[in-house]
């Protein structure tokens, strides 16, 4: 599999520890893949066991989760806390809350967290969590006594300088809230242990926008060095219908583009004149409905069961923002056929491998997750350091470190994949650039 026989034997191994963990054997599988190359280049990497210890979780904490539902009858789930990795920084990462959670998707995620970070170039190490419980039509107190319960036990293993989680799939500013006023009356400290936080209680400007924008920043920086382009007058299709999906649809939007479709886990919208982002907003936001409601709403729009058929459609510019291994390869030759010129992630690891190299294989411009999405983690980054000062920047101000950040990512990323002699594959890239600081950290710290 690999050329190198230490990583053979490496990944070998880690397979024998982590037996039916999908997508943690893929995370992993294609990090390996990409750093083979400035691996072969270091034998003291082997000496060392450096990449055996970088797949090795620093800690997993798993824990229960018990609460009480608007009935009154007692629910059981299960939480997770992955702090993966701590050699740059505090642990740091979002909390999923989603019915698919298991050890080896939140394994997967604190993995790609803690390359995702070191590209942001921020102080930060790499942490996921959650749980299998499932936002869906619960009411507000429901959610309220799951985040109090779930805090209950997270508190112990989290700190401003410890580990600071964030949001995720099924975790926004509500969650945040609940989750930090549970901590605070434990701790009885009103500290920056969370990010996402209100704007009242010491959130950042444009945090919820970050994941978004930042994918786009990042598609257009790859778009003007890559193929001399950018969003205008090009068809955007963005699946999911969530915080990415909707602030990636808003900026690309403003950078000329037009998004034509949105999706859930049911099925997707096309809207042939151009997503109308108020009603999608209202209906995701506010009325935490499901986006097939926008048909009702906006003539001239169509809804399609099935969330996979969106990338049937004919588009410039794909960006899934839903969830992972969500595009096929089946779904990347289709697109690609259809003229396909940028794939961006704005998911975790939304494109299966295979999906990926059929990308780069054919020249379209593929941003990978861990660089393309990292926008949200960078602007928690700011939150925790205006936290720490102890002020606020400006919408205007965080929004351009968050444009500096992303247009730096692309460069690190695009200098790497030069120098291992293809300017389009961005994942070699940055999977290598992300991983430098980290291998360099850990090194220099010792066992
Ligand atoms: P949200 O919960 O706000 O939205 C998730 C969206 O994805 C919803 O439209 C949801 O549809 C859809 N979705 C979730 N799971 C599935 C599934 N199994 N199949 C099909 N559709 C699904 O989450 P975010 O927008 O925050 O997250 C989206 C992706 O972006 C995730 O991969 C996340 O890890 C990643 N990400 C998020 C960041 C952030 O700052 N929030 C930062 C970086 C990456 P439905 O309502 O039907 O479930
Ligand atoms: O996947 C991610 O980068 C996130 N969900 C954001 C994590 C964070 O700490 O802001």
């Amino acid at each position: 599999m690999f050329r190198s026989e230490y990583l053979n034997n490496v990944y070998n191994d880690f397979l024998k520890k982590n037996p039916a963990e999908p997508e943690y054997q893929q995370a992993a599988l294609e990090i390996l893949e990409s750093i083979e190359p400035y691996v072969m280049k270091h034998p003291e990497f082997e000496e060392k066991k450096l990449i055996e210890r970088f797949l090795e979780p620093e800690r997993v904490v798993q824990f229960k989760v018990v609460w009480t539902d608007d009935k009154g009858k007692f629910q059981v789930n299960r939480g997770f806390r992955v702090q993966y990795n701590s050699a740059i920084g505090p642990y740091k990462g979002g909390l999923r809350l989603h019915p698919s959670v298991n050890a080896s998707i939140i394994k997967f995620l604190g993995l790609e967290q803690t390359l995702k970070n070191s590209l942001t170039s921020l102080p930060m190490g790499g942490g996921k969590g959650g749980s299998d419980f499932d936002p869906k039509g619960k009411s507000d107190t429901e959610i309220m006594r799951f985040c109090q319960s779930f805090m209950t036990e997270l508190y112990r293993h989290i700190g401003p300088d410890t580990d600071v989680p964030a949001g995720d799939i099924g975790v926004g500013g509500r969650e945040i809230g609940y989750l930090f006023g549970q901590y605070k009356r434990i701790r009885n400290e009103f500290s920056g242990v969370l990010t996402g936080k209100g704007l009242s209680y010491g959130g950042s400007l444009a945090r919820t926008e970050a994941t978004g924008y930042g994918l786009c920043y990042f598609t257009l920086e790859a778009l003007k060095k890559l193929k001399n382009t950018d969003f205008n007058n090009k068809t955007v299709v963005i699946s999911g219908s969530g915080n990415v999906a909707i602030y990636a649809t808003q900026k690309a939007t403003a950078l000329g583009g037009k998004v034509v479709a949105l999706s859930d886990s049911n099925g997707y919208i096309y809207d042939p004149n151009g997503i109308n982002l108020d009603v999608v907003k209202q209906i995701k936001e506010v009325e935490r409905g499901r986006i097939k409601e926008y048909v009702n709403r906006v003539s001239g729009a169509t809804y399609t069961e099935g969330s996979k058929g969106i990338w049937s459609i004919k588009c410039d510019i794909a960006l899934p923002c839903a969830t992972q291994n969500e595009l096929s390869l089946d779904d990347a030759k289709l697109l690609v056929a259809n003229g396909v010129v940028a794939v961006c992630e704005g998911a975790n690891m939304p494109c299966s491998l295979d999906a990926a190299k059929y990308f780069i294989e054919n020249k379209v411009v593929f941003g990978p997750a861990k660089a393309a999405n990292a926008g949200g983690v960078a602007t928690s980054g700011l939150e925790m350091s205006q936290n720490s000062m102890r002020l606020s920047w400006s919408f205007e101000e965080v929004d351009e470190k968050l444009h500096d950040i992303m247009v730096n990512i692309f460069n690190n990323s695009y200098k790497e994949a030069l120098e291992e002699g293809n300017e389009f594959d961005l994942l070699t890239g940055a999977n290598i650039a992300g991983f430098k600081k980290v291998a360099e950290a850990m090194l220099l710290q010792g066992i």
